[in-house]
């Protein structure tokens, strides 16, 4: 870090750029793709007009953000990394300096729980809840009698978010639009396929909280996935993101109501729009894994289907930021 910061509650330096994501005012659109993996997002940006982005930064803490128009309308990409923690990351520096609305899409993969969604699967989720340890059920201090009698849960299952209606749509019509021709020979005999209104869970771990089994360490995980299943009916998919980007959406968008009801002004004058859209890598009902042909197919067919459905959601003039780097 060379530059100097300051304001201890939410640091950022001289030029506003702050501590992680490390953009400023003019460096990030209102709308975005969000992704785990920095290949993915180089691999969408090229689909951005002129071929390239018109901004391009890596942080220090590994945040990419490629900014860039697409048939003419400014979008940024911000490869995150991966889990919850990045996502407070990204959702409040973004939001911080960026004005007026804004529109997040997650692009990322995820593991099926559903035989009819194996890989060439994408799928648009409606909504998302999340799946976190609970770190005191593992503590030496819980006896086997609050462990036995459901006292203690080793896995805390939240209530579903709704992602926005009408992104949730774009999204669909998009893939649907735009879907890789041939792709049977690819995908076992089977063409590429969207499903929308699915259901997404996304757990703090790829491995005990998504009922991976792993000898080396106690996860109390053995049931996980059924008590999943029979919790929240319908579960589709199992990530790490989702949840947590509709969760800070709705924060974020309680607090501008909260501001109005009290007859004062809001921080930001625009709320957060959610959506995701997500590429199924792991089919956990026959252990199959995506190849790396596979992979590339549905990350050029969702990266675009994602920029041409932010391309189409308006925002009105005066809830979009003023000037950027794209201007
Ligand atoms: C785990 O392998 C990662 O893949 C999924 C999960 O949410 C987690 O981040 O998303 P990405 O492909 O976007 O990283
Ligand atoms: N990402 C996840 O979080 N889980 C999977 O099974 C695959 C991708």
């Amino acid at each position: 870090m060379k530059d100097v910061l300051s304001n201890a509650n939410f640091p950022q330096d001289a030029q506003g750029r702050t501590y992680h994501v490390a953009t400023k005012v003019g460096q990030v659109a209102n709308r975005i793709i969000t992704v785990g993996d920095q290949v993915r997002a180089h691999r969408i940006a090229k689909a951005f007009d002129g071929g390239k982005p018109l901004f391009e930064f890596s942080s220090q803490r590994n945040f990419l953000t490629l900014t860039g128009t697409f048939q003419g309308v400014p979008i940024s990409i911000v490869a995150i990394g991966m889990g919850f923690s990045v996502v407070d990351f990204f959702v409040r520096e973004c939001r911080a300096v960026v004005e007026g609305e804004m529109i997040i899409v997650r692009l990322g993969s995820c593991g099926s729980l559903q035989p009819e969604y194996g890989i060439g699967t994408v799928v648009v989720p409606k909504a998302s809840f999340g799946i976190s340890r609970n770190y005191d059920y593992f503590h030496h201090d819980t006896t086997a009698d609050e462990r036995r009698s459901g006292a203690l849960e080793p896995y805390l299952i939240t209530k579903p978010l709704d992602a926005d209606q009408e992104v949730h749509d774009a999204l669909l019509a998009a893939l649907e639009a735009d879907k890789p021709k041939n792709s049977a020979d690819l995908f076992g005999g089977e063409e590429v396929k969207a499903a929308g209104d699915t259901v997404n869970a996304s757990a703090d771990s790829f491995y005990g909280s998504q009922g991976r089994i792993d000898p080396a360490f106690v996860d109390a995980n053995v049931n996980l996935i059924d008590v999943i299943r029979e919790r929240r009916p319908g579960v589709a998919t199992l990530e790490m993101e989702t949840f947590l980007l509709n969760h800070l959406a709705a924060a974020a968008n309680d607090a501008i109501d909260l501001a109005e009801k009290n007859g004062e002004q809001p921080v930001h004058k625009g709320k957060i729009r959610t959506g995701a859209v997500q590429m199924i890598f792991a089919n956990r009902n026959t252990s199959a894994f995506i190849s790396p042909e596979q992979c590339e197919t549905l990350e050029h067919w969702a990266g675009k289907s994602v920029l041409t459905a932010l391309a189409n959601i308006q925002i009105p003039n005066e809830r979009l930021h003023p000037t950027g780097v794209w201007n």
